[in-house]
């Protein structure tokens, strides 16, 4: 599959702006994967699918995460939200046979981050955070790390989430804290 199959196979699940995300996700993402030179097939697969079952049946991924037994069932006590990552590394795998791990990661884990992530993961995780459409608080001093330390902008990016959300006193998730943390102890 290349870049473009993976983009008509995604744009049929997705609204218009939540498409267009999407392709800016993938230049990002590619822009970030030459910088630190990450495989650029692996980089536009996991991009271009990112995001597929951002707008899934929330029953249908509930029955998905109940189902698979490596996904883990406490993120039914979350909010939904989160539940796109894991539902969409599934379907990928399974809709779509790719295999590739690191891809599979990338998607699964692209908007909690967890512990001790890889490359490719850091790089669609932040891509996802910074794409020029994006207008978060801080959001271009992360930009700006993005080409400096991989590490040190993930960090930032995760410090203003937990930020946001805990100003809005909404529940976090335990992967992003041990994201958190990691990159953390990894940088001090
Ligand atoms: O799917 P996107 O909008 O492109 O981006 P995303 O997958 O990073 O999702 C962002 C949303 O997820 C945003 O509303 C904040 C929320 N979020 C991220 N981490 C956590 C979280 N929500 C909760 N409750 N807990 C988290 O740890
Ligand atoms: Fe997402
Ligand atoms: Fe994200
Ligand atoms: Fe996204």
């Amino acid at each position: 599959m290349d870049l473009n199959e993976a983009l008509e196979k995604v744009r049929p699940y997705l609204k218009q702006v939540r498409f267009e995300h999407t392709k800016r996700v993938v230049d990002t993402a590619v822009k970030l994967s030459e910088y630190n030179d990450v495989d650029l097939y692996k980089t536009e697969i996991a991009a271009a699918f990112h995001d597929l079952a951002k707008y899934w049946p929330r029953d249908e991924m509930k029955r998905i995460i109940l189902q698979e037994e490596y996904l883990p069932k406490d993120l039914l006590h979350y909010h939904h939200e989160l539940w796109h990552g894991p539902v969409g590394a599934y379907l990928v795998k399974h809709k779509y046979g790719i295999e590739e791990q690191d891809i599979l990661d990338s998607i699964r884990y692209h908007t909690t981050g967890r512990a001790n992530m890889g490359r490719l993961e850091k790089i669609v995780f932040l891509a996802d955070y910074i794409e020029p459409g994006r207008d978060f608080p801080g959001i271009n001093e992360v930009r700006d790390m993005a080409w400096n330390d991989l590490d040190k902008a993930c960090l930032m990016s995760l410090q203003n989430t937990i930020q946001f959300l805990m100003s809005k006193g909404a529940t976090i998730y335990p992967d992003t804290f041990q994201a958190y943390n990691d990159f953390t102890q990894k940088l001090s």
